[in-house]
């Protein structure tokens, strides 16, 4: 698309969000303002965002735009089987971040973790949100979801509600659907091997179309990113073959490393704590999977960009794959040749999430193994 259409496209999508009735009073400038932001970090924060959605640092202004209008989008955040490490990467800062201040100013309807009401109040909140807001509202859940034959998995509200008849519920009239965090976009920990509760992801669940925003936990940026992303359009964004937004999981975390030079000059930690690890060398040998991930972790990092999994020195896990719980493991052990079946479909170490399917990885696996000890030889 031109950059023209582009810009006219979005103004038309800003122009229709900000007829929708407004859910707050005040401005995020009010709020940004208390927690001691200035109008600059805003700007300097949505600069980032543009970048993050891959836009040109034209669009800065209506990304800026995009986040101002955040309370005019319904939110309902259900939480199923998890740790709540979704809702703790964005809301649990001791500090709040301009992120977490956004989603804090969208309308979250309701999210069991911060609301005050429980029981009964509690459930009439969630009935009188989805009447409410029939249509208009975003559905993000949190978590896998048992399906067990026992009613006792995960019962919610009145005796015998399981959550998933919670989620089928709330997605029959939702806007748009996010799967938050590796659980909900394809089971988790919970669905690891024996999988006692028969959880399943929110895709398996509903009929309705599902955004996998996996990640456990996904970062704040993600989930954010995910909401303004749909402010600005308010369309499904373009995906991959696991429904995980490309602009967001369209790169291995090896891609973008910032220990990948050490990879490529054979530089590996042997073990952890020996000299190599010190010299922040490529975690590979002891189990990186970042040739394996597709997320964006690399380059956008956790906590207000402050680290990550491999700057802090351990290996990435695959955490934003599915079955990572089963199919990476040992995790501080390469995958090496073993087969690797639910990221790439043989299409070798230069596959793309454009090109991956449901398929078996030898080619791959082999090929980065085959680099690391070629490397590791040469050197
Ligand atoms: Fe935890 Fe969320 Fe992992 Fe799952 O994150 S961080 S177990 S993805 O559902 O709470
Ligand atoms: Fe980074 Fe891991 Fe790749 Fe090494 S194997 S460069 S630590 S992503
Ligand atoms: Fe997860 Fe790997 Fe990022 S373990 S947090 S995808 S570096």
């Amino acid at each position: 698309m031109k950059q023209e259409d582009l810009v006219s496209q979005i103004s038309a999508r800003l122009n229709e969000v900000q007829n929708m009735p407004k859910m707050h009073n005040g401005s995020i400038m009010q709020k940004l303002k208390e927690h001691g932001f200035s109008r600059r970090d805003f700007m300097k924060w949505a600069g980032t965002m543009t970048a993050m959605l891959s836009l040109p640092t034209s669009f800065i202004p209506q990304v800026a735009k995009a986040a101002e209008l955040a309370d005019r989008l319904p939110v309902i955040w259900l939480h199923m089987a998890e740790c709540t490490g979704c809702s703790e990467s964005l809301l649990r800062t001791d500090a709040p971040t301009i992120d977490s201040l956004i989603f804090d100013y969208i309308s979250l309807e309701y999210h069991e973790t911060i609301m005050s009401a429980s029981g009964w109040q509690a459930e009439e909140n969630l009935e009188s949100a989805i009447e409410k807001y029939k249509g208009k509202y975003v559905l993000m859940v949190e978590g896998g979801i048992p399906e067990g034959s026992s009613e006792f998995y995960l019962t919610v509200g009145p005796v015998g509600t399981t959550g998933a008849q919670h989620c089928r519920h709330a997605s029959e009239n939702a806007l748009a659907i996010f799967a938050i965090g590796t659980c909900s976009s394809f089971g988790g920990v919970q669905a690891a091997h024996p999988n006692p509760t028969n959880a399943q992801p929110l895709s398996k669940i509903t009929n309705k179309p599902v955004i996998n925003v996996p990640g456990c936990p996904p970062s704040e940026k993600n989930i954010v990113g995910n909401v303004l992303n749909y402010l600005l359009f308010g369309t499904l964004p373009s995906l991959d073959a696991y429904n995980r937004p490309k602009w967001a999981y369209g790169l291995r975390i090896h891609d973008l490393c910032e220990r990948r030079g050490h990879f490529d000059a054979g530089e590996f930690v042997q073990h952890f704590g020996d000299q190599g690890a010190k010299d922040g060398y490529c975690l590979y040998k002891v189990g990186c999977k970042g040739p394996y991930t597709f997320n964006n972790c690399s380059r956008e990092r956790f906590n207000s960009h402050t680290s990550w999994p491999i700057q802090a020195g351990h290996g990435c896990i695959g955490c934003s794959e599915p079955n990572f719980w089963d199919e990476m493991g040992p995790f501080e052990v390469p995958l090496g040749d073993r087969l690797y079946n639910t990221t790439f479909g043989g299409l070798g170490a230069d596959a793309t999430a454009d090109k991956i399917g449901i398929g078996i990885l030898a080619i791959a696996g082999v090929a980065i193994a085959a680099h690391a000890a070629i490397a590791s030889f040469k050197k």
